[in-house]
């Protein structure tokens, strides 16, 4: 055999091992990828009343390009929980008060009087003085409930998928008690939210609108006056219409926002538990998280993952529902 011959069978013996070890790679990876998607449909499938697992893991809570109550940037741990893979609908909440006739806040008579409480109803209102007056575009309106969202004259009509509004926090715990369930911790929810990205600040990413593409629920146009729905929807949109977050979870940022269990504290982060933190023992309102149809640059930019917002927990609003837990074993 000349040299020659021998270099030609090396170098053949070489790239065919080369291939050979490429297929192999290329087949390995197929099956990791069909397992992860079959691990993935059995979250998904409706035994699991559609919820999806969230495994145990520690996260970094909070974030520094936002307002101060976001900070300081905490390692937290959770533990793994069951979480509704999109806000609860109208459907899901019509199915609740049929099997208990329950009465939602908004829905009672005011003491002393015989007309209900109602909810906040939103409304452009001509010109906007003062953008930290939320009363210019929030009016207080009797008659509007979950059953008519912009007031009595509303209704649900083709609506079913939609998430439930007009529910205060209790209606909220007293819809997830009657599933067994329960309201996540704003650190449960903070951490579903992530969907296992590490400091981005959309749940989708780091850009706000990657190839151009709108990736939630939000308002476009002249804040209050005009939703031009450039993202496909003006006002508020079924569930799950935008893509799941890492974790299968949809609508974490924007559709509407979503009752956690804690009471809201400013400096809580500060002195928070590292493992499931529970919230302040007390506070005079509850947190809210994720934004809404109606954020914007301009005025709200609570579609950020890191954001948190508050309410009093008897308020109704036309762009505040809720998701909910359930504590259980991993599937
Ligand atoms: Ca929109
Ligand atoms: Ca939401």
């Amino acid at each position: 055999m000349t040299p020659a011959t021998r270099t030609a069978l090396i170098i053949s013996g070489l790239l065919l091992g080369l291939i050979l070890m490429s297929t192999l790679w290329v087949s390995r990876e197929a099956m990791r990828i069909r397992r992860l998607r079959n691990a993935t449909a059995v979250r998904n499938s409706d035994a699991s009343g559609g919820m999806v697992w969230i495994a145990a893991g520690k996260f970094t809570m909070g974030a520094n390009d936002g307002q101060p109550d976001e900070q300081p940037l905490h390692d937290v741990k959770v533990g793994g929980f069951w979480m509704d893979r999109t806000e609860v609908t109208n459907e899901q909440f019509g199915r609740f008060v049929d099997a208990t006739g329950y009465v939602t806040v908004a829905e009672r008579p005011v003491e002393g009087s015989g007309a209900a409480v109602g909810g906040y109803t939103f409304s452009a209102p001509e010109r906007v003085e003062n953008f930290s007056d939320v009363m210019q575009w929030w009016k207080l309106t009797p008659g509007a409930s979950w059953r008519h969202p912009e007031g009595p004259r509303s209704d649900l009509d083709g609506r079913g998928k939609h998430p439930v509004v007009q529910v205060a926090w209790e209606d909220a715990c007293a819809y997830a008690k009657w599933a067994g369930k329960r309201l996540p911790t704003e650190a449960e929810w903070e951490f579903a939210a992530r969907g296992g990205l590490i400091h981005v600040p959309y749940v989708w990413g780091r850009e706000k609108l990657p190839e151009g593409r709108w990736m939630a629920n939000l308002w476009q146009g002249r804040f209050p006056q005009q939703d031009v729905g450039e993202d496909g929807f003006k006002g508020l949109a079924p569930v799950a219409s935008f893509l799941a977050n890492g974790f299968g979870l949809h609508d974490m940022a924007g559709n509407v926002w979503e009752w956690c269990a804690d009471y809201y504290g400013a400096d809580y982060y500060s002195h928070s538990a590292r493992e499931n933190p529970p919230g302040p023992s007390t506070g005079s309102e509850r947190v809210v998280r994720g934004g809404s149809f109606l954020c914007n640059d301009v005025y709200s930019k609570g579609y950020r993952t890191g954001s948190r917002m508050r309410q009093q927990a008897g308020a109704a609003f036309a762009h505040l529902g809720f998701r909910c837990v359930r504590d259980g074993q991993a599937p």
